[in-house]
């Protein structure tokens, strides 16, 4: 069976290839085999240098996903009270209809009571915000800031180095510091793990800096287990050590930063015992973090987005941006830092997206990450009109937005009109009042970016679509019809949109050909500075920030609720993603379910005995927001204060139909609006056995 890529071979076996279009920053390269139109595996792309052959134990498990015998096939139109998950399967021009008719009615007075809810379910430029973007911008809706994710890194390093830009992934392998801060590689971040791996055999050394004592932890040879929030006090704190120490690169500082007096006298403030006081490490820790950091070339961080979710997020990232220049370390390809490479990317948005579509009208704007709050705001002048209609695609928001209990409450309204595109009823689902069928990357055309590497990659569709599902863009091309859009927009198919991404700047053809294409790159981006700032130079002190009345240098921000601040909630907990699950993707998958158990609360033992909590006890997990029952797992992992809620489960499979998020807040980050779910203070307690 010797099946060449994407040409029907004898047996009638194909291999087609696609992209893995999950949150993810390693976006694989696929190789889909199909036989007899059903596809049998789903592996890594050999030919696709970053991929290598080699899947997560996720997506190897996306045809069981694909074929799911609870998949949804057919639209549905709700017959229970709201969030019953009571339906009846009807057809889709019944289903279109109804929609459009209520969307026009809606429109006729308000068209802001419209809001689309979507992140990143599918992280293509297509199935994504390309048709749908069109559909809501032509019809004059609510415009969504997508927050929940990456808004205050982001924000933050747009500050700092001018854009979400930095270090390409390969060239980690070569250096011989890596500091892992933020991130459990091993579970989210694989292909890079690979490279890690690589440069320790060549005698790099690995720190992981994170208060949990994840995987990525274990294998590191150091692991520092600061408390939650506290990043930018330990960031000050090694300044404050490589400018004692002279451990600085001035030539470079002096010939490509911004604001440098102003940053070493405010990193002078921060000895490293001020520092131990405030992450929970030993000062000598730091010391010794701050040596290696100082004396060792190339040095290189990958910084992600676990130390962005409390309130001073934006400044943490700030602070960890400014390093590399003060050691120089962006004169070598294997130095530096890598958050996000997505900037990188020349994607051409307002071709896919088209918000000329607003024809003169600037809709308000809705933070997703306060949906809980916002469903619940009466029109007013400060607000406008309240929402009336939700369609959510690509986004799972019962599960994953904070504060459920509100974000419940809001989907719940009998007034509110919500539709879902969706591949299986999840929570979000259950208090639509239509779900419609959505087809997965195995039944779609697309085309990917990266946040972890920087190669486009394009999806061809393996299989034909499954029952009677419709893909996103399908779905908005119809509804556009209907509401009589007649834009010629409108009726572009999925291979012109994906042909639009980029344009001319990537060579299509190739992509047709072999799947992806890497982009024209130099391999030391800022060698000589030239960062994408206003100035030119790494921002130490930024202006724009102290114009927003914002302190212009990145300083430690103490977290909202912080541990001892209130007596009744003396834990801190953090609620990172279980290994085997993508958000709350893949939740309802056995094989993958089997492995996770059941929702878990790491504790340290230290915080388990007082509480009288044995390992594998039910516990009850509070705060004023709400209760949460989980199983405890008295365990290494956590820190001593601080305990972990893996996530993200679906409410309705939890054992008592809630998740961690109904402990999480609605406040918002120092930078770019962000949520900040691990910067949240819980007590715990043990429940009895059920006799
Ligand atoms: N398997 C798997 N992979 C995923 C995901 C998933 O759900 N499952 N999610 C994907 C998504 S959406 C994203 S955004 C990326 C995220 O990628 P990462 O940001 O790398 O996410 P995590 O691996 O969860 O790493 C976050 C780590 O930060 C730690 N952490 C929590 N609070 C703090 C803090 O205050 N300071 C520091 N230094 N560390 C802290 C957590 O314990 C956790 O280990 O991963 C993607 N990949
Ligand atoms: N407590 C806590 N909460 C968190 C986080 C955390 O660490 N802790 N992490 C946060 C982060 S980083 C993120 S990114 C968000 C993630 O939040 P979401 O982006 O909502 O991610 P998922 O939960 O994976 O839900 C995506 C949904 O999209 C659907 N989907 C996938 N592809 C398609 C498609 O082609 N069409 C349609 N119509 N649907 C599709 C999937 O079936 C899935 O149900 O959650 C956030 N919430
Ligand atoms: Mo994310």
């Amino acid at each position: 069976m010797n099946a060449s890529p994407d040409s029907p071979a004898p047996s009638s076996l194909v291999q087609v290839r696609g992209a893995c279009p999950h949150d993810c920053p390693d976006t694989c390269a696929l190789l889909t085999t199909v036989e007899g139109g059903v596809a049998v595996r789903v592996a890594g792309n050999p030919a696709h240098r970053h991929t290598d052959g080699a899947l997560c134990t996720k997506v190897s498990r996306y045809a069981e996903r694909t074929y799911h015998p609870q998949r949804l096939r057919q639209p549905l139109r709700r017959t229970g009270p709201k969030g019953s998950g009571q339906f009846e399967p009807v057809d889709w021009d019944t289903a279109l209809d109804d929609i459009a008719s209520h969307l026009r009615a809606i429109a006729s007075h308000d068209p802001q009571a419209i809001l689309p809810y979507s992140y990143a379910g599918t992280m293509g430029q297509v199935q994504g915000e390309a048709m749908a973007a069109r559909f809501f911008h032509r019809l004059g809706a609510s415009l969504l800031d997508r927050t929940i994710c990456a808004s205050a890194g982001g924000e933050a390093l747009v500050q700092t180095l001018g854009g979400k830009v930095g270090m390409k992934v390969e060239h980690f392998a070569d250096a011989r510091l890596i500091l892992i801060w933020g991130s459990n590689s091993i579970g989210s971040n694989l292909h890079f793990w690979r490279l890690a791996q690589q440069a320790k055999r060549n005698g790099a050394r690995l720190v992981c800096i994170d208060p949990r004592r994840t995987e990525t932890a274990d294998k590191c040879h150091e692991h520092i287990a600061l408390r939650p929030g506290t990043d930018a006090a330990l960031a000050l704190a090694l300044m404050h050590e490589l400018i004692v120490h002279d451990w600085l690169d001035h030539d470079y500082i002096e010939r490509h930063t911004l604001g440098w007096n102003a940053l070493r006298e405010r990193a002078l403030q921060w000895p490293p015992e001020r520092a131990a006081t405030v992450c929970g490490v030993p000062a000598e820790q730091i010391v010794a973090l701050a040596r290696d950091y100082g004396t060792t070339r190339p040095a290189a961080i990958r910084l992600n987005y676990g130390m962005q979710r409390v309130r001073g997020g934006g400044n943490a990232v700030r602070a960890i941006a400014c390093l590399p220049a003060l050691v120089g370390a962006w004169r070598h390809p294997s130095g530096g830092l890598l958050l996000s490479a997505s900037g990188q990317f020349p994607v051409r948005r307002a071709a896919l997206q088209r918000p000329d579509l607003l024809a003169g009208r600037s809709p308000r704007t809705i933070n997703m990450s306060t949906i809980g709050d916002d469903l619940l705001r009466p029109a007013s002048a400060d607000f406008g009109p309240r929402i009336e209609a939700l369609v959510v695609y690509n986004s799972n928001p019962v599960a994953v937005a904070p504060e459920s209990g509100k974000v419940v409450q809001g989907f719940q309204r009998e007034d509110l009109f919500t539709v879902v595109l969706e591949h299986f009823q999840t929570d979000t689902a259950d208090y639509a009042d239509y779900i419609l069928p959505a087809t997965t990357q195995l039944e779609h055309w697309d085309i990917h970016t990266s946040y972890g590497h920087t190669d486009v990659l394009l999806n061809r569709p393996a299989i034909e679509p499954v029952g009677q599902c419709r893909s996103n863009t399908d779905i908005f091309r119809a509804l556009a019809a209907r509401l009589g859009f007649d834009d010629p927009c409108f009726t572009e198919d999925d291979l012109q949109l994906c042909r639009t991404a980029f344009g001319d700047t990537v060579d299509f053809q190739q992509l047709l050909n072999q799947g992806f294409a890497t982009l024209p790159l130099p391999a030391a981006p800022f060698a000589q500075g030239g960062f994408p700032t206003a100035s030119g130079r790494c921002e130490f002190y930024s202006d724009r920030l102290a114009a927003q009345g914002l302190d212009g240098l990145p300083d430690h921000l103490p977290n909202f609720e912080t541990p001892g601040t209130d007596p009744r909630y003396p834990l801190a907990m953090i609620s990172p993603p279980a290994r085997n699950f993508l958000n709350s993707s893949f939740v309802n998958v056995s094989s993958l379910r089997d492995i996770e158990g059941e929702p878990l609360l790491e504790i340290h033992a230290d915080d388990a005995g007082p509480r009288g909590i044995q390992d594998g006890q039910m516990v009850r997990v509070f705060n004023d927001r709400g209760e949460y029952r989980c199983k405890a797992s008295v365990s290494r992992r956590a820190r001593q204060g601080v305990v972990n809620g893996l996530g993200i489960w679906w409410r309705k499979l939890g054992p008592d139909g809630t998740n961690v998020n109904q402990l999480t807040s609605q406040r918002l980050t120092d930078m770019g609006r962000g949520p900040v779910f691990y910067d949240c203070l819980v007590d715990v307690a043990g429940l009895p056995a059920p006799t």
